[in-house]
């Protein structure tokens, strides 16, 4: 772990509270132990992990007025669903407050929620490690969902993909067309 990853955790934690912390930790290292299995860049998916959910400190309400006020387009759904605004604004954040240049790091943030079609390795292990981490309530079938994630990194995606189209569907919320459209992709590729 370089120092320069070790102050963005710092200022991250000021940002947000001690739970929401707690996450943004079990999915950093979460992500850093997938990367080590999927030979990826060990640092960089653990500072993926840390920035994602660097734009959690605010309220629903505030995710729009500050979308506004950045020029940050706003998609009709999420303005239904506010907080799902709060990926984009999270590879908003991590570009000009934690200075992050790297895109394909950006791209795992922007994505993080919803998901999208044809997801690179990185975009995909910060999409399932929020999903597994320790911290997370326990979910149907977590621990097949976990030890996946570690074998068969696709069906993984596509198992998290049905159950959160189905929880969403249950509790009747909208469904955003990205998310629709990733479990479409992957529901249709994968074997
Ligand atoms: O930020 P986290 O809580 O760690 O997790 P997250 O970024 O996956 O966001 C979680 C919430 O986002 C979860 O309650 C489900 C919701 N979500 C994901 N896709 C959609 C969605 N909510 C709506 N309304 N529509 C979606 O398509
Ligand atoms: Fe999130
Ligand atoms: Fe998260």
């Amino acid at each position: 772990m370089t120092d320069e990853i070790l102050e963005i955790q710092s200022k991250v934690e000021k940002a947000v509270d001690g739970k929401r912390f707690r996450h943004i930790l079990g999915v950093a290292h979460t992500a850093a132990c997938m990367a080590m299995c999927y030979g990826l860049d060990v640092d960089r998916a653990y500072l993926a992990g840390v920035l994602h959910d660097c734009a959690k400190g605010y309220k629903k309400e505030e995710y729009l007025s500050i979308c506004r006020d950045k020029g940050i387009p706003i998609t009709p759904s999420e303005e239904k669903s506010p907080s799902l605004l709060h990926a984009k604004l999270g590879a908003y954040f991590a570009e000009t407050l934690y200075n992050t240049d790297d895109w394909e790091i950006l791209s795992a943030i922007r994505c993080h929620t919803t998901g999208k079609p044809n997801m690179s390795l990185l975009d995909k292990i910060i999409y399932i490690a929020d999903y597994i981490e320790p911290n997370r309530h326990i979910r149907t079938d977590m621990d097949t969902i976990r030890k996946i994630a570690f074998t068969d990194i696709d069906k993984c995606l596509l198992i998290i993909l049905e159950n959160t189209v189905s929880y969403l569907e249950q509790s009747g919320k909208s469904i955003d067309m990205t998310t629709k459209e990733t479990y479409e992709y992957y529901r249709d590729t994968v074997k």
